[in-house]
């Protein structure tokens, strides 16, 4: 983006490339250097600060107290060295899962654990809450993670698909987004795929932006929560029942079809799976399941997925089943037909370019111990609540390690983790919690020292756009001055490196200075620019110009086919599975014995969804938000386009409002056994009767006078904490049932975005 200043204060912000697509996230920035909800100061919470290794009060309820940044470092120095000493490394977890912001040097979560790397090691963390499922099913079953990885090249999906599915995507909503900075340059695609005269079908509870935005060129099927494998095995079953299903593929490309089929007819079990059957549990009638396999199997047909699906329970299943039935269709490897599992990130399918790619900070120090253990992503909370008990993940049995000190940089885990109330009160546990932050978030009201952190816009770095395209290098100049006593992450575990050893600091910064730092990243871009003849100009010419550079584009990869090698000869070109193929029956996996996750992808009972909800109960959906990136930005202006009573807004069928005498802009209390929430309602043809959804990504507001009700409507506060399965043990935020009414309770002011009073 490009943003304007007067030395001082920021003005504006835009894109900095023109595409015809606004992102409404781009232009906030003015907002986000001079927000009131900024950390102004290091701030230790008075409790503590009493007696730090015996504290006082508890987290989230005590008052903070203002310290200078040498007492709040020589503080934690202490601390971290004294629990250390007790109980080693593994005691500490610096796993630190976020976003954080854009950058190869500001790293904020590699930052704390190339620190912690110096001082012995530490916890880290497996996996993410994106894809926790499918990056643990797609290895055993396709041999990678298929959701980090480029798609088939999105001029061959223009040119010869005849079907796109959008399975559980909402690509105009999520392609605001990359891990890297974000260039739109994967929406202009989605707007030729609407005027292309394709079949374009969008599967998804809610009529996402993206269903919008195809309007009459696209048909929106609504099926409920956490349902989709029945429907995919009720089209599969209608494949096989016809003879549809391409035996030669099958057999060729895939292992395991004849146990699987055994499940789909109901051999195995009794119960075929036939579109009537599936249509009871997905709610998508039989006659639609049926043409939707007639479709697909005389078309070319592209099926892209996206995520939501399997961050739920049995979320494996999705991806799995997914890839089954493209299996049984036989254009997996065909430029146009199979399926992806990334065109809805970080511009899957804009063709990679020949591209000069910087490189970036590492989360090591030369001699450093790296993490000593490492627990997945999702199961901090269980990690928390039970130090050396046992779990299984991905076919290891392992215990948890026994956490006394928690430090998080970058990331905000009040409101990206499941079942707030629970994760509060297993955050009591820990000696010693410390947040890096920019902003007063739920979770730095929880800790017991906060460290106030710079933003983006008040310091100097570099990244790319596009994770898999590379198609710009772009300068990130420092606009304004830190605000108050904000430091640079990096500044701070430097100093803390010092701290701990003498020469930590030249250990820590390797004796380089912030542009240094972008020097050597920026070189490393020119030796690999080279090889792929991109000639860069030397850094301080590139520095000075302060203008991003267009990494050229290569014809070859706009023919990239995904699989293309492997369809063509699987035995010369194997795939990483076990048997080199498709795995429809995984003996790895049936081996671990998992009842959450069997040797074939399955039709699984959930145990929160419409075939168990009790009277009045509504499924749940916590899908990304348009205005925000998760919890970021949550308290700009951003938010009055879509507050609706003030609070976060809830999407609710008529049907459903009608039943509660709930009108659109009404405020409602939503709850379940896990917790309360107040939301705004919109009330709109636009969701599955029987479907609420709340964005996640409203940051926590509880009111403990109120009955611990947020007033903000952060989902998470009813989600439920349980693993996708002990395969890839990720979150399960998609999966939860919910009440709702008309809030007709005492007027609660909001307060989420007011800074403590001290502070
Ligand atoms: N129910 C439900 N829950 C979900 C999801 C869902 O779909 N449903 N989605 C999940 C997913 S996919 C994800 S990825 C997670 C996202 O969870 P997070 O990635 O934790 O969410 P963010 O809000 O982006 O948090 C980033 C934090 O880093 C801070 N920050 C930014 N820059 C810096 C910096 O330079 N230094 C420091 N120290 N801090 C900085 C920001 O202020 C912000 O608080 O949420 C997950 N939670
Ligand atoms: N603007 C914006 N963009 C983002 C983000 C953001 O916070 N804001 N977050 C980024 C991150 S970290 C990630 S991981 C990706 C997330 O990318 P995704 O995980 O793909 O995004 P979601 O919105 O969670 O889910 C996509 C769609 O799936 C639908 N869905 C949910 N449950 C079900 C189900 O059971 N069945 C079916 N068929 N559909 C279902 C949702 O309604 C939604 O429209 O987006 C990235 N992009
Ligand atoms: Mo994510």
């Amino acid at each position: 983006m490009l943003v304007e200043t007067d030395g001082d204060t920021v003005l504006s912000s835009r894109g900095a490339i023109t595409t015809g697509f606004s992102n409404s996230l781009q232009t906030v920035v003015r907002e986000q250097v001079h927000s009131k909800t900024r950390v102004r100061y290091p701030m230790v919470r008075k409790g503590f600060l009493a007696s730090p290794e015996h504290p006082q009060g508890v987290r989230g309820q005590d008052e903070f107290v203002r310290v200078s940044w040498d007492e709040a470092l020589d503080l934690i120095n202490a601390q971290h060295r004294r629990i250390r000493e007790s109980y080693g490394p593994s005691s500490i977890f610096a796993g630190s899962y976020g976003w954080r912001s854009n950058g190869v040097l500001h790293k904020a979560a590699t930052l704390l654990q190339r620190y912690m790397s110096l001082a012995g090691g530490y916890t880290g963390h497996l996996g993410d809450y994106s894809t926790g499922a499918a990056q643990a099913i797609m290895p055993h079953v396709v041999g990678g993670n298929e959701v980090y990885q480029q798609q088939t090249s999105w001029p061959l999906v223009l040119e010869h698909s005849d079907v796109v599915v959008l399975w559980s995507a909402n690509p105009m909503n999520t392609l605001k987004i990359a891990w890297n900075a974000s260039d739109e340059q994967g929406i202009p695609w989605f707007d030729k795929l609407r005027n292309s005269g394709k079949r374009l079908i969008c599967i998804d509870p809610m009529r996402s932006e993206t269903v919008d935005f195809f309007g009459d060129a696209g048909e929106w099927i609504a099926p409920h929560m956490g349902t989709d494998v029945a429907l995919m095995l009720g089209i599969a079953y209608t494949l096989q029942e016809n003879g549809w299903h391409d035996r030669d593929f099958l057999q060729r490309c895939t292992t395991g079809y004849e146990v699987f089929a055994g499940y789909l007819t109901g051999e195995t079990d009794g119960q075929p799976k036939t579109a009537e059957w599936a249509a009871a549990i997905c709610g998508v009638s039989a006659a639609k399941i049926r043409e939707l396999a007639q479709l697909f199997h005389e078309n070319t047909t592209m099926l892209m997925s996206g995520w939501g699906m399997q961050r739920q329970q049995f979320g494996e299943q999705k991806h799995w089943m997914l890839v089954t039935l493209a299996a049984m269709l036989g254009q997996i490897g065909t430029p146009g037909g199979g399926f992806g599992l990334s065109y809805h990130f970080a511009n899957g399918g804009n063709p990679t370019r020949r591209a000069a790619v910087l490189g970036s900070m590492q989360g090591n120090v030369a001699g450093g111990t790296d993490a000593v253990d490492k627990i997945p992503v999702a199961r901090i909370v269980e990690a928390l609540e039970n130090p050396g008990g046992a779990y299984q993940h991905n076919g290891l049995d392992r215990h948890f390690p026994d956490i006394r000190f928690v430090w998080w940089a970058g990331g905000a885990n009040f409101t990206h983790h499941q079942d707030t109330n629970r994760l509060i009160r297993a955050w009591q546990k820990p000696e010693l919690v410390v947040i890096s932050e920019c902003f007063w978030t739920a979770a730095a009201r929880h800790a017991d020292i906060v460290l106030p952190a710079t933003t983006s816009f008040e310091r100097n770095d570099l990244t790319m756009t596009g994770d898999y395209s590379n198609q710009h290098l772009v300068p990130m100049k420092q606009v304004v001055a830190p605000r108050d006593e904000a430091r640079d992450d990096f500044e701070v575990f430097a100093d803390l490196s010092e701290r701990w050893e003498t020469g930590g600091r030249a250990r820590f910064t390797e004796g380089k200075t912030e542009l240094q730092w972008l020097e050597t990243f920026y070189d490393i871009a020119r030796q690999r620019g080279a090889s792929q003849q991109v000639t860069l100009p030397p850094f301080s010419e590139f520095w000075q110009a302060n203008q991003l550079i267009e990494m050229p584009e290569i014809e070859q990869n706009a023919q990239f086919v995904r699989f293309a090698a492997f369809r063509a000869d699987p035995d010369a070109n194997p795939l990483k599975t076990p048997g080199g193929k498709i795995e429809i029956y995984s003996e790895r996996i049936a081996g671990f014995g998992y009842a959450d996750c069997p040797g074939h992808p399955m039709w699984l009972e959930p145990d929160e969804w419409h075939g168990n909800a009790e009277e009045g109960q509504l499924e749940l959906l916590s899908a990304h938000p348009a205005h925000r990136l998760h919890s970021q930005l949550n308290y700009t202006a951003l938010r009055e386009q879509y507050a609706v009573a003030g609070r976060e807004p809830l999407t609710i069928h008529p049907q459903d409002a009608q039943a509660r005498g709930i009108a659109d802009g009404d405020l409602v209390r939503v709850w379940n056994a896990r917790g309360q929430v107040l939301a705004g309602a919109v009330v709109t043809e636009g969701i599955r009767p029987g479907v609420i959804c709340l964005h996640e990504g409203a940051w926590p507001d509880l009111d403990p006078a109120a009955g611990g009700i947020c007033k903000n409507g952060a989902v998470n506060v009813l989600t439920k904490d349980l693993p996708s399965s002990r395969l890839g043990n990720g979150c399960a935020g998609n999966t939860a049932l919910a009440w709702l009414e008309k809030y007709n309770g005492p007027a609660l002011t909001l307060t989420a975005f007011d800074p403590p009073a001290s502070a």
